[in-house]
């Protein structure tokens, strides 16, 4: 391949399609902070940052503006997200292409995400009309009691690359219609994605007419601007995408100034493929969920459990998906699987691998492919068949592999399928309506996300999405995640003549 015109060809056409989506040559050009792409390991950009002084200005407006816009009757507020949605399904062609460039996904991964923004965005608009509270019964006679939903303030959002436009629009969509105002530190892998976002947010803005400014914004820069985002006293809820030793430093932080936190931290997901599994289904969702977006999902299939009876069926066939898969260029190949983000995912791949073979693991794949880009890490996806529940298997790493372990009894797998940290997403594939509901029950799955004969990955956003133990606990997205964004008054109102207490409590002066 020629690395030389391609790289110069992905440079030229990064600042087109920068043009074209709205950001100004200036956002992106004479700064100090260099952005590259996975694709090709080039240089696209040099953005001006943020310094922590402009980063606590950029709040204030946030919060200025938050009394404005908490005054905006919610429907209202709805509307300026119909119009987001609007300009999302116009850029939606140029924003793809975007995601493919700055974090390497396939085209229709690249476009599935920005398909996941328009939806959140009309999941976003009918929530605007339901914010419901409740009626509660009470117990006082000439009494009402009721809740109300009121916004919070500022939302600061912390986003990771890889999916570096659809988290922000899950947090955003339903923190403006909730009445809150936006400040969105993304991943320093991904910001030029981030900047086409405000440009194509700020496009909504305009045509709503009367909102007022600085009601979503984005911060660029490292880690000292996102934690002004996390320490700052008129931050009232930061929702954080990430690592789980990340949410270890911003938890603590948070809940150091009683400040609200949703976070979206690791995943080890497994499934479960048993006896009477379908196969071909399974297959196909093992092979999307393990290798997809190059292993560089929240959701991607980690950890297998295949019983005995079925695992010289499925495993050859398998292991023949992962030796064929195509891997190559998001941009100009039609590749199933597109790079990593950068050498340090490379890195801990191969050490996560090594570790596995040492303990007695089997690899299938695994290698880097050399597309004749140094800078561009591409490799198989890597098979391990292990011995035990042991070793790597045990922690997340960002890359696509996928451990296998052979079971007998389901109760085994059951407890080796929750005895990890995480607890992102899981799935089991199986015909036995007691296996599948066992799966779901109390005593099944420990994760946010526990499915049947679908993969881990690739959630609709009209569920609550999120999970439990080192994953944070938080729930961004559909279902009632709404909540999440603001804050419940609880209202008595006496229309009687009289005072009565509540308890029995006499208390006559
Ligand atoms: C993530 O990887 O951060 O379930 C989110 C999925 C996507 C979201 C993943 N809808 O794969």
């Amino acid at each position: 391949m020629d690395t030389q015109s391609t790289e110069k060809s992905v440079s030229t056409e990064t600042r087109a399609l920068l043009a074209k989506l709205g950001v100004a040559d200036t956002a992106v050009s004479g700064g100090t902070m260099a952005s590259f792409t996975p694709v090709t390991g080039e240089k696209i950009a040099d953005l001006p940052v943020h310094s922590a002084a402009d980063a606590g200005a950029i709040i204030e407006r946030a919060a200025n503006a938050f009394r404005d816009w908490r005054l905006v009757p919610a429907p209202k507020r709805g509307e300026l997200i119909r119009l987001l949605g609007e300009e999302l399904r116009a850029s939606k062609a140029d924003l793809g292409r975007l995601v493919s460039i700055e974090a390497g996904k396939i085209p229709s991964e690249g476009l599935g995400e920005v398909q996941e923004m328009i939806d959140i965005c009309d999941f976003a608009v009918g929530l605007s009309r339901q914010l419901y509270g409740l009626t509660i019964a009470t117990e006082r006679p000439g009494h009402r009691m009721m809740e109300t939903w009121h916004p919070l303030g500022v939302v600061g959002v912390i986003s990771a690359f890889n999916f570096p436009v659809a988290v922000w629009s899950w947090n955003t969509a339903l923190a403006i219609v909730a009445g809150n105002t936006v400040v969105w530190k993304p991943s320093e892998k991904t910001p030029l994605t981030a900047l086409a976002c405000q440009a194509i947010f700020d496009r909504a803005i305009k045509r709503f007419g009367d909102a007022p400014a600085d009601i979503s914004q984005v911060l660029v820069g490292d880690r000292s601007i996102g934690e002004v985002l996390v320490d700052h006293p008129k931050v009232a809820l930061v929702s954080a995408t990430g690592s789980t030793r990340m949410g270890r430093e911003v938890g603590p932080r948070l809940a150091k100034r009683f400040a609200r936190s949703i976070l979206e931290l690791g995943g080890n997901n497994a499934g479960i493929v048993c006896p009477s599994a379908d196969l071909d289904m399974a297959l196909r969702a093992i092979a999307f969920g393990a290798m997809g977006t190059a292993g560089q999902r929240c959701t991607t299939l980690r950890r297998l459990f295949v019983h005995a009876d079925v695992y010289d069926k499925l495993l050859p066939r398998l292991k023949k998906a992962y030796e064929s898969v195509s891997v190559g260029s998001p941009l100009e190949t039609s590749a199933l699987v597109g790079p990593l983000i950068d050498k340090a995912a490379f890195e801990g791949m191969q050490k996560a691998i090594e570790t596995a073979k040492a303990i007695g693991g089997q690899v299938t794949g695994g290698d880097r492919v050399d597309t004749g880009a140094a800078e561009a890490y591409y490799v198989k996806p890597a098979l391990i068949e292990m011995p035990d529940h042991a070793g790597p298997m045990l922690e997340e790493t960002f890359a696509p592999i996928l451990y296998v372990v052979k079971y007998t009894e389901f109760d085994e797998a059951l407890r080796m399928h929750n005895d990890v940290g995480a607890g992102l997403s899981s799935s089991i594939f199986t015909l036995n309506m007691q296996e599948s509901e066992r799966f779901l029950a109390v005593d099944g799955s420990d994760c946010g996300i526990a499915n049947v004969n679908i993969g881990t990955s690739g959630a609709e956003i009209g569920g609550a999405f999120g999970g439990e133990k080192e994953t944070g606990g938080g729930r961004e997205s559909g279902s009632d995640a709404w909540k999440a964004y603001m804050r419940r008054a609880t209202n008595t109102v006496n229309y009687s003549k009289a005072l009565p207490l509540a308890q029995g409590v006499s208390f006559d002066i």
